[in-house]
């Protein structure tokens, strides 16, 4: 099988319990990996890589989430990696399993969570304030961990890409609007892309305890 190889901690969990079936059981499978630290995740557990170019369409992308909430959208995006998950998710369609814990399922999304926007570093600013006028209130994410408008751009949490990451809060629970605001977003010039994942899940598996899960299904009605 190739499977897209998601970023984060349950991403690595599943990729652990995976190279010990490849390992043990002989397995064949390669996996496109989305993010750098994940590049180095399969090295380590020597599961064989390929690329987008040469496996343009997956069996099975695993990864982790943000938020979901009970159409089974998502955000993601807070490990930085959401553009090369997007795009691995996309190669995948429609089977994008998702591992998450319970904490993590929300009533709407942004809840908890703010909607990770990944921006083009030229003119930042601009583009940070154009989502402002959107209502929103977009935070540069930093590689220290401070958060903050006077936060020197040289501290910017760098994406894979080299882009930056406005974590955008405010109103974002408005999720009767979610498409809109998704559009509204990717509409904006200077932004690459979004972590809200409408409609992608195919699966969520929700651990209730230390080996026990429930499966969460978008099937006829929607989920
Ligand atoms: C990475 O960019 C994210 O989308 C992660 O998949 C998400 O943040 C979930 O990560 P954890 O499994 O570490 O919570």
């Amino acid at each position: 099988m190739s499977i897209g190889m998601g970023t984060g901690r349950a991403a690595t969990l599943a990729l652990r319990l995976l190279a010990e079936r490849v390992h043990a059981e002989g397995l064949r499978v390669r996996g496109v990996p989305t993010s750098e630290r994940t590049v180095a995740l399969a090295h380590e557990l020597g599961l064989p890589l390929t690329t987008l170019e040469e496996t343009p369409h997956l069996d099975l992308a695993l990864d982790g989430a943000d938020e979901v909430d009970p159409e089974l959208n998502l955000i993601k995006g807070l490990g930085g990696a959401l553009l090369r998950e997007k795009i691995v998710a996309r190669a995948a369609a429609p089977r994008l399993v998702i591992l998450v814990d319970e904490s993590k399922l929300v009533p709407r999304l942004g809840t908890r969570a703010p909607v990770p926007v990944e921006i083009i570093r030229f003119g930042w600013r601009s583009t940070a304030r154009a989502l402002e006028e959107m209502g929103l209130r977009p935070v540069l994410r930093t590689a220290s961990g401070g958060t903050g408008a006077a936060v020197a751009s040289e501290d910017a949490y760098r994406t894979d890409e080299g882009h930056y990451i406005v974590d955008c809060h405010g109103d974002t629970a408005g999720a009767a609007d979610l498409l809109h605001l998704a559009g509204a977003i990717k509409a904006v010039t200077g932004v690459v892309e979004h972590g809200i994942f409408a409609g992608m899940a195919q699966t969520v598996c929700v651990a209730t305890g230390v080996g026990t899960a429930r499966v969460l299904d978008r099937g006829a009605e929607g989920r």
